[in-house]
């Protein structure tokens, strides 16, 4: 078979073959068999250096002649074919095509993971490290190490749940954690000072439920420790936070108060956002939220992680990461951020 022979058979077979093609699909597969770098046709062309002056004319013009059809049918079938994927519409049905679109729903999150970070950030900016800890703490890490042994009264103060009641010599080894405290423990026993970080995460407790308590809440754990560490550093760091947080003018209170594993300890106050101080239900009539314990880290908490409390000292906070949002938004109860209410939400 001589090469324009072998030209026209090509050109049947293609034409034949591309009557029957009816997908997308079948369409490219005839483009890269006819058409393609290792197509027939594309191989003549490239023969033709090989023939005689006279036979490189005729075959040449052929070829190319073929080819040049062949674009042509191709480009044919690729608009019928999307013709036939085209939605006609019978004589008389209408489609308005100013009608807007269906929005796909789209999540955001939660008013609670946007304050975490937002906290997380302003720590961060002041040279805390942020990290996490185990949800479901051994009694070890929670109390113990924390000097609440177990007979400690402050034990009743954090009524717990407990996951693993029943164990040999009737210990009560895991719980749900019911502070982010022991994580102040945790990182001392692998870090040495100077250290700055900050934990936030879910605690539990078996508590009664109003409109600043819930039995799954959110703290943020800071501890610092270094040389010449003093409570100075830590209402310095306190007080700048609130000021970044709730701004300039939001009032501040520190009372003393008591946690078996910081010696002196304070609380915290802000300032009632719905009421401005003057009392109202939210703030159980008093005009201030208590938004977190603190304190020195107490000697003896040192100790039991090896750091020398004549050398080192440190300061620790907990706070309820929930009343911020309530104190910044005036929102009067710490259920709605877990009722589900999209309404509430999607404020957020
Ligand atoms: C503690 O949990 C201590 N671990 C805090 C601490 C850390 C003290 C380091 C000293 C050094 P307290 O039980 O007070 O303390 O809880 C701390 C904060 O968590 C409270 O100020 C409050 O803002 C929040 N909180 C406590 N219980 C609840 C609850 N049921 N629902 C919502 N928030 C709560």
């Amino acid at each position: 078979m001589d090469e324009l022979t072998r030209i026209e058979h090509l050109n049947k077979q293609a034409l034949g073959e591309l009557a029957g093609v009816a997908s997308d699909a079948a369409l490219r597969d005839w483009r890269v068999r006819y058409l393609g770098k290792k197509s027939q046709l594309t191989a003549m062309l490239r023969r033709l250096g090989e023939l005689s002056l006279v036979e490189k004319k005729a075959v040449g013009a052929r070829a190319n002649e073929v080819k040049a059809g062949l674009e042509a049918f191709l480009a044919e079938k690729e608009q019928a074919l999307s013709k036939a994927r085209m939605v006609s519409l019978a004589g008389d049905e209408a489609l308005d095509v100013t009608l807007p679109g269906r929005t796909p729903p789209v999540g955001r999150l939660h008013p609670v993971t946007r304050i975490i970070y937002e906290i997380s950030d302003i720590f961060a900016s002041m040279g805390f490290q942020v990290l996490e800890g185990p949800e479901v703490e051994l009694d070890y890490y929670n109390f113990e190490a924390l000097n609440i042994p177990d007979e400690h009264p402050a034990r009743d103060t954090m009524a717990t749940l407990w996951v693993d009641y029943e164990k040999e010599g009737g210990q009560r080894p895991m719980l749900l954690r019911t502070h982010t405290s022991p994580m102040q423990i945790r990182f001392m026993e692998k870090t040495k000072p100077p250290l700055r970080i900050v934990v936030p995460g879910k605690v539990f407790r078996y508590e009664a439920t109003d409109a600043t308590h819930i039995p799954m809440f959110h703290q943020i754990e800071g501890l610092a420790v270094d040389k010449g560490i003093s409570m100075a550093e830590l209402k310095g760091t306190l007080y700048e936070f609130s000021r970044r947080f709730f701004g300039k003018d939001r009032k501040v209170r520190f009372r003393a108060d008591y946690f078996p594993f910081v010696e002196p300890g304070v609380e915290m106050a802000i300032e009632c956002a719905v009421c401005r101080g003057s009392g109202c239900r939210l703030c159980g009539a008093s005009g201030w939220i208590e938004i977190l314990g603190a304190g020195m880290v107490h000697p003896r908490v040192l100790e039991r992680v090896n750091i020398d409390p004549k050398v080192y000292s440190g300061f620790a906070f907990g706070m309820g990461i929930e009343r911020l949002p309530m104190l910044r938004y005036g929102i009067d109860d710490i259920r709605l951020f877990y009722g589900g209410d999209l309404r509430f939400l999607r404020q957020f």
